[in-house]
């Protein structure tokens, strides 16, 4: 099968007390993989199964819905694996000077980033991306949608994504996505958006 479901960089515990192992083992094991495998079905037989996946989210609105959706899902469920990692960091080099330069403060992009994050109706992401004017700014998409599409709203490179599908939080948090989106601040890996950031920018 061309597109295949990425291992977690990390036992499925280690996020805890922030995600919980269940949450996880169900994220990865089955949101996950039934985004690969409905991907590599929209697209059997098919040249852009050979595609790269950003090739394909550029190029998305060629495509029928199925392959918008379960890309989407493999593509941002692929990094989002990345974005976390085991005690989280703190955010340093460029991409720390980036968000005091173009948001203001670290703190202007957390109210941002959370307020994304609050404020998506239904289920979707809060982004950080670098934009077409190379510049940081903080979007959200609904459902599986990420600023690379080529439908997307705002356009540009993601560096940093947070899943507020109630998949990605209730079986710990239930309706409270704020107390989801707090944790989640405690386990992301600065280190992996800074070295984002710096592609983007190169
Ligand atoms: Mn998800």
């Amino acid at each position: 099968m061309p597109f295949q479901l990425p291992p977690l960089p990390y036992p499925p515990q280690a996020l805890e007390p922030h995600i919980d192992a269940q949450t996880m083992e169900i994220h990865h094991g089955k949101h996950h993989a039934t985004y690969v495998a409905n991907l590599n079905k929209a697209l059997e037989g098919q040249e852009a199964a050979e595609w790269p996946i950003e090739k394909l989210m550029e190029h998305v609105s060629r495509f029928p819905v199925a392959v918008r959706n379960n890309g989407g899902g493999h593509y941002n469920h692929s990094l989002f694996w990345n974005w976390m990692k085991p005690g989280g960091s703190t955010p340093a080099g460029d991409v720390l000077d980036a968000l005091n330069r173009d948001l203001g403060s670290y703190d202007a992009f957390k109210e941002a980033f959370t307020q994304a994050g609050l404020t998506r109706f239904g289920s979707g992401w809060a982004w950080l991306i670098v934009n077409g004017q190379k510049k940081l700014q903080v979007v959200s998409t609904p459902n599986q949608d990420n600023p690379l599409m080529d439908i997307a709203e705002v356009r540009g490179i993601p560096i940093l994504g947070m899943d507020v599908w109630e998949h990605a939080y209730y079986l710990k948090y239930q309706n409270r996505r704020g107390d989801y989106i707090n944790a989640f601040f405690n386990v992301i890996n600065w280190d992996e958006v800074n070295r984002l950031y710096r592609n983007a920018m190169s």
